[in-house]
């Protein structure tokens, strides 16, 4: 093990930095192996300091140092100590500025971390969030010190005839030796995690943006020479973003240049450095043979999400990485909204919150559970986790409730006033929102440092005599006092009209966001001559699990009824959920199942309905994930899962086969190329009667998923009809698998995806088959991409196979990581999740998870990254 006990780091033990930087001159020599790096900081004593301390620590890792000079005198190695990861000047000058030069070396080739410079596809690159400067140059490398930074890169003309930093290009030059260099400045100081550099043979695609104040700005996409006719979307979702930026939150974008480059090896979706965004050709790259609609979201849904950082991560920054959810959970949730307005918003919405009851639920329920401000960590690669994005995002999405859109906005306006140019906390967030709509937000701050998914639990009473309906919310969280929880209610009469809500001496309304801000209370609603069925927690509007008995009557009338997109589509959830844990039961119990018609009936009338918002149909028709019900068992049973839903699905294909078919038939048209939502939306319902058709095993069925995968001219239709084939006893299956694969072999997103679909599939053989893709002359452990498509989808989204009850998963699993801690500790790390819940399982698999988690602890030279996840869940 590298360090024996890696240190943690603690929110508590914040303290200012006691050294700034005002300004650094960074001029980089590039070379596959050896790098040089000259820095020349500007910097002082920090006025705001009160340490008796005067050394002033750099971190720096993996460099190799060649000279340092303090004010342009050279010093000799008595006058500094250098460690693994740090060089610590005891005396530096104590006169108001100074300047230290820096020379160091680096070798980028050997950097399968990927994090500081490294190599992809011979393109040079970097990724310095959340600590990856310190691997470039010796420097006070945390987000709270801010410094301008110019940059100059020099490199041989043919193998790097791009060159990129951040900012403006201000001036550039030839050289002996057939090299050229280029000075970039950035004129807004920046934390050096949002320093970038791209150098490379890279073809560019150029467009323009004209601000609200009539800015002309210059859109640059840079992608490899193969990729160039696959940045439409990309181009065009930005231009989106900066439009919407400008019309929700009153952002203009503030450099002149606005420059994406497109990697191949990347550890993470993309990455928001100022002026000069690296992103995972995953999100960038598409082309409508290639990308699947999903994928086309994704693309629109990634590139706002950097672009919005430009003004809530990058002009406003966090002050230490215990607040990376002030900026990531506004940045998704802002995202999240741009998705939303350019989409289907109940869509968008069920999607979101999909993703949260099903990850972010068991990552709050698990050892590695933590609040969106976490309180300590040892490796702060570990943090970029669900709860800081996706649960902060629902947290930020409270307070968009609470306010109403104009208070959030006025209170957004008064934080980038407030905050421009800073590095600040979670804390000031919310005290903009509080102070711009003059209200007290204390108690709601409690979601900040509260773990664990809080439950309501809900009561209903109707009492005829006085028209009045009694709803009593009982709240239960980690928090020692109650939280703040904004519950969005509706009622229902029984005709399916909106009953009027009464609460108190309030006006009528048809909808009411009830305030629940005790550990219980109590709601009357007035004059109600018949008892109504109560929607509550519309649109999910707080990240909780909710507790109400419902009968499958009353959820099947709101799958009918409700007015609320996300409460419609939860109570067909619901309903469906009750009906497979009843089958679970008896399939536990040895009983022989039948399925309770009531599901058949609702999902009939689902069915026989005309709907505009195709892509909302089809989420109406989907059981629910087989992770969203391990969520909710006590000792999760993934073959009873699997078995008891994939029961269901086969006796509803069944029964109602008939409007399967036609659905199939009246939606099938060859739209390849057109993204609208009606185009997308036929697609979607299309594929999902597919889908539920092939459960049936006929030569018709058959036949239909090979004809549709053989003219299928987009990768929508094309990979939905390979799914099934995969997935059924398809006799073109080995015959389809390796026609997509020849067809496909030069697109490597594409092949992410051939392997992604078979190390999902349920079938029998797919362990062998896993085991077999990895000595694939396609796989390679050094791209992140391949690896969570073949280990990644197989241990996270393939229960059945990868919870096999004599253990090969998990020893599989353990083994890559093992190999991975040595290449890449991030990517590593996060490999090691699905074995970290093994509390949630029976005895006989969590005896064999916890042995492989043992077996990682002992891996030599363990990362913290490794370190942390497995220590965690074992403890
Ligand atoms: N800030 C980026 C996510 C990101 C984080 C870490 C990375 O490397 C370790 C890369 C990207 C975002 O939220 O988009
Ligand atoms: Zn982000």
């Amino acid at each position: 093990m590298r360090n024996p006990s890696p240190q943690t780091i603690y929110l508590k033990e914040y303290r200012v930095p006691d050294y700034l930087i005002h300004s650094v001159e960074l001029n980089i020599v590039l070379d596959e192996e050896n790098t040089r790096v000259v820095s020349k900081l500007t910097m002082e004593r920090n006025p705001d300091c009160d340490s008796e301390n005067i050394a002033l620590d750099l971190v720096g890792e993996q460099l190799e140092l060649v000279s340092i000079a303090l004010d342009g005198k050279a010093l000799g190695d008595k006058n500094y100590t250098l460690s693994p990861e740090s060089l610590t000047i005891a005396q530096p000058p104590q006169k108001q500025v100074f300047m230290l030069a820096i020379e160091n070396s680096i070798n980028p080739k050997a950097n399968t971390a990927l994090e500081g410079l490294y190599l992809s596809n011979g393109m040079l690159c970097t990724q310095c969030e959340a600590e990856g400067f310190r691997k470039i140059t010796y420097y006070l490398d945390r987000p709270d010190v801010m410094a301008k930074f110019t940059t100059t890169l020099i490199g041989d003309k043919d193998k790097y005839p791009v060159l990129l930093s951040n900012g403006n290009k201000v001036a550039t030059g030839e050289l002996k030796n057939n090299r050229h260099w280029v000075t970039w400045e950035d004129p807004f100081a920046k934390p050096c995690y949002l320093f970038a550099l791209v150098a490379g043979q890279l073809e560019i695609i150029e467009d323009k943006f004209t601000t609200l104040s009539e800015r002309e700005i210059d859109l640059q996409i840079f992608v490899e020479a193969h990729d160039k006719d696959k940045c439409g979307h990309a181009m065009k979702s930005l231009k989106d973003a900066m439009t919407w930026d400008e019309k929700v939150y009153g952002r203009e974008y503030d450099l002149d240049l606005y420059m994406i480059v497109a990697v191949s090896h990347f550890n993470m979706g993309a990455m928001e450095n100022k002026g000069l965004n690296v992103f995972n050709t995953k999100f960038v790259l598409a082309s409508p043979d290639t990308a699947s609609d999903h994928d086309y979201e994704n693309i629109g849904g990634v590139i706002a999400h950097e672009y919005f950082h430009n003004w809530t991560g990058n002009r406003i920054t966090c002050r230490d990485w215990f607040q990376l959810s002030l900026k990531e959970g506004f940045t998704v949730f802002r995202d999240q909204e741009f998705t939303a307005d350019h989409t289907s918003r109940g869509v968008k919405r069920i999607e979101d919150v999909d993703l949260l009851r099903t990850r972010q639920f068991a990552e709050d329920a698990g050892p590695l559970s933590h609040p969106i401000r976490p309180e300590a960590y040892i490796e702060i690669n570990n943090f970029y986790t669900l709860t800081v994005y996706e649960k902060g995002a629902e947290v930020v999405r409270m307070l968009h409730t609470l306010l109403g859109a104009e208070g959030f906005r006025t209170g957004s306006d008064l934080y980038f006033q407030r905050h421009d140019g800073q590095a600040v906390t979670c804390d000031d967030f919310v005290n903009a929102m509080a102070a711009a709509n003059d209200v007290d937000l204390s108690q709601f701050k409690r979601w900040y440092s509260q773990a664990g998914t809080p439950v309501i639990n809900a009561s209903q009473h109707y009492d005829e005599a006085s028209q009045t309906l009694t709803l009593v919310l009982e709240q239960q969280s980690s928090s020692p006092e109650p939280l703040q929880i904004p519950v969005k209610t509706g009622l229902v009469n029984k005709d399916g009209s909106v009953a009027s809500i009464r609460l108190d001496d309030e006006a009528a309304a048809n909808e009411i966001t009830l305030q629940l801000t005790e550990d219980k209370q109590s709601f009357v609603f007035k004059d109600l001559p018949q008892k109504p069925v109560v929607s509550l927690l519309r649109g999910f509007s707080a990240p909780v699990k909710l507790n109400m008995s419902q009968s499958l009557e009353e959820l099947a009338f709101l799958l009918s009824y409700d007015s609320d997109p996300f409460n419609r589509w939860e109570a067909g959830q619901k309903l469906a959920s009750e009906i497979i844990f009843s089958l679970i039961e008896d399939i536990q119990q040895g009983r022989s199942l039948t399925l309770n018609p009531i599901l058949i009936e609702a999902f009939d009338n689902v069915l026989a309905q005309d709907w505009d918002d195709l892509s909302y149909f089809s989420l109406l028709l989907a059981l629910p994930d087989e992770g969203y019900l391990a969520e909710q068992m006590k000792v999760v049973d993934v073959d009873a899962i699997h078995e008891a839903r994939e029961y269901v699905k086969t006796k509803l294909a069944d029964n109602l086969q008939l409007h399967f078919s036609s659905l199939y038939q009246s939606h099938h048209k060859d739209e390849s190329g057109c993204f609208g939502k009606d185009a997308i939306g036929r697609r979607r319902i299309k594929n999902t009667c597919l889908s539920y058709l092939s459960k049936l095993e006929t030569q018709e069925n058959h036949h239909l998923a090979q004809t549709q995968f053989q003219d299928a001219g987009n990768m929508t239709d094309q990979i939905a009809a390979l799914n099934v084939i995969l997935n059924s006893g398809h006799p073109a299956k080995a015959e389809s698998l390796e026609s997509f694969y020849q067809q496909w072999q030069d697109e490597a997103l594409v092949i992410d995806k051939w392997f992604g679909l078979q190390a999902c599939s349920p079938m029998p053989d797919t362990f062998a088959r896993v085991q077999a893709l990895m000595q694939h002359p396609a796989f390679d452990l050094k791209t992140p991409n391949r690896v969570r498509s073949l280990i990644g989808a197989f241990s996270q989204s393939n229960p059945v196979r990868y919870h096999a009850a004599n253990g090969e998963g998990y020893q599989f699993l353990a083994d890559q990581v093992i190999a991975l801690n040595e290449l890449n500790p991030q990517v590593a790390s996060r490999m090691v999740t699905p074995l970290t819940g093994w509390r949630r399982f029976d005895e006989a698999r969590q005896d064999l998870m916890k042995a492989q988690l043992e077996r990682i602890m002992q891996t030599e030279n363990i990362s913290k990254d490794v370190y942390e996840l497995a220590s965690k869940s074992l403890a």
